[in-house]
């Protein structure tokens, strides 16, 4: 009763969703001890996808306890045993990539298009990159013998599932940890199907463990003893709350936060190219990014111009069924999330800033918000100190590199910045003037697994990617 498959575009049917699932601990699908579960609904039309175990403190024990006991044969392979199954997990990533895609775009409601062309590849090419690793790491600048932390307790957020969930389980798994992950509750299917992945690959049992639920289990995970460390992608409120959890502990902890980030163009910036850059920025999964251009910083002279050519971009998005493969934007995650947009847009109008957004219609059912401009945006309003995580665009304007620098810099967060501008030598004085984790240059939300991640100030700390990537989970 609980999964009715709505009669669906033809791409529904290359998934295959159970219509319940359990907790994956030590190798196998478990029901919760208490056999509590909760739904997970598309958001592009409010149907339940499927029932799934809502972890409580015992199942929490009992995956940090399979991954305990893994970790002592885990942590002993030799790395290139390791990286002949991160390689297996990759390459099944790969076959099974159009199965995880609509999977995806089903629990969480993007395009597609994005996770086809985008989430996949990247993800895959995350497992491929730490696969590479792990028989690297001795003499590699970590000493004979870096040792792996232990087992880490990895908590992720709903806008990229598989993408994050590979960000903290491929560098984890390469350098000899052991993992228990905790998806997050709107969005956790596609890290039920990478413990099949895990399955198929022959991955020993143990060495990763999914228990899904809501916040509650993410802080039993937290704070239970047999964890070693922490790694968590979300909001800066609770990220601080993790801090404090972990405060005086053994455990160490890496955090990937909020954003505010100023996309910067100068007056001359190639303009189409910066408006296809600004669109990519903010509107790119909804802007449900943690580095979404949320912020636009013209140049003056040139902000009719722009506003005018965007405008124009902004009328052809096409926003709808997140499995056509037509869509430009996709549903809004969650109930919960399009309201925090509404009430911070309503905010903006409030204030005095001018909103705008193209004619287009929302479909009557799931969750939908129009791409938005907001225009005569100051520093003190609401929608250009916070983070929104939602389709909207907040402008302001500046004179001089100066002033720009000045204002993008103005906001507790440091994730990232872009800058726009054919001039060489002011994109290196301004990289060095921003406090961003990430500078991008004529080019926006552009990653790469061997290019470290992570932010200044109240984005967090620590880094994911790259080699700065593998420190956050080994004794160097
Ligand atoms: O985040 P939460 P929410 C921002 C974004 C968004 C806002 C709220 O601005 O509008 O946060 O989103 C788990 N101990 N970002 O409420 O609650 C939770 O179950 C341990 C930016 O969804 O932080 C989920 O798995 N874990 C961000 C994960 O934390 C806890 C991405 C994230 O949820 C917990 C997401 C607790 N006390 C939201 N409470 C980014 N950096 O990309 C919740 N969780």
């Amino acid at each position: 009763p609980v999964f009715e498959y709505a009669p669906a575009p033809e791409s529904r049917a290359v998934v295959d969703i159970a219509p319940s699932y359990g907790l994956f601990i030590d190798g196998e699908f478990t029901e919760a001890g208490d056999g509590k579960v909760f739904k997970t609904l598309s958001p592009s039309s409010e149907e339940a996808l499927s029932e799934v175990a809502q972890a409580g403190v015992e199942d929490v024990d009992r995956a940090v306890k399979a991954a305990r006991k893994a970790f002592e044969t885990w942590s002993a392979l030799p790395g290139a045993e390791r990286a002949k199954y991160l390689f297996r997990i990759a390459r099944i990533i790969q076959e099974r990539s159009r199965e995880l895609a609509v999977l995806e775009s089903l629990d969480n409601g993007k395009p597609i298009r994005e996770s086809r062309d985008a989430d996949l590849p990247l993800v895959a090419a995350h497992f491929f990159y730490y696969a590479g690793w792990a028989d690297k790491l001795a003499y590699a600048g970590y000493g004979a013998d870096p040792r792996p932390l232990g087992v880490a307790g990895q908590i992720i957020p709903w806008n990229f599932p598989l993408l994050m969930l590979a960000w903290k389980i491929a560098p984890a798994l390469a350098t000899g940890n052991t993992v228990v992950l905790k998806p997050a509750e709107t969005t956790p299917l596609s890290a039920l199907f990478f413990a099949d992945i895990c399955r198929q690959a022959g991955l020993p049992k143990g060495v990763v463990n999914i228990v899904t639920g809501d916040g509650s289990t993410g802080a039993e995970l937290v704070a239970h003893p047999g964890i070693d460390k922490v790694a968590f992608t979300g909001s800066t409120e609770v990220g601080k709350a993790i801090a404090r959890t972990v405060a005086g502990t053994k455990k160490k902890v890496t955090l990937e936060l909020g954003g505010k980030a100023a996309n910067i163009v100068f007056d001359d910036a190639p303009i189409d190219q910066a408006v296809e850059g600004i669109i990519g920025g903010i509107f790119f999964n909804q802007g449900h990014v943690c580095c979404a251009g949320s912020r636009l910083l013209v140049q003056e002279s040139v902000q009719d111009e722009l506003l005018d050519a965007l405008k124009r971009r902004m009328s052809t998005l096409r926003v709808g069924d997140p499995l056509d493969k037509n869509t430009d934007i996709g549903a809004i995650n969650s109930a919960e999330q399009l309201a925090r947009i509404r009430t911070l847009a309503d905010a903006g109008e409030a204030e005095g800033a001018e909103r705008w957004a193209p004619q287009c219609e929302l479909p009557s059912s799931g969750y939908w918000f129009a791409p938005t401009l907001f225009t005569g945006v100051t520093q003190a309003h609401r929608i250009a100190r916070e983070e929104i995580f939602g389709p909207v665009l907040s402008v302001l304007t500046f004179r001089t590199p100066e002033e720009a620098v000045a204002k993008a810099n103005n906001t507790p967060y440091g994730l990232s910045a872009g800058i726009w501008t054919e001039k060489g030598s002011r994109i290196l004085w301004m990289a060095n003037k921003l406090r961003a984790g990430v500078v991008w240059s004529n080019t926006f939300n552009k990653f790469d697994p061997a290019s470290p991640f992570g932010g200044y100030k109240e984005s967090g700390y620590g880094r994911e990617g790259g080699r700065h990537g593998l420190e956050a989970y080994l004794d160097v």
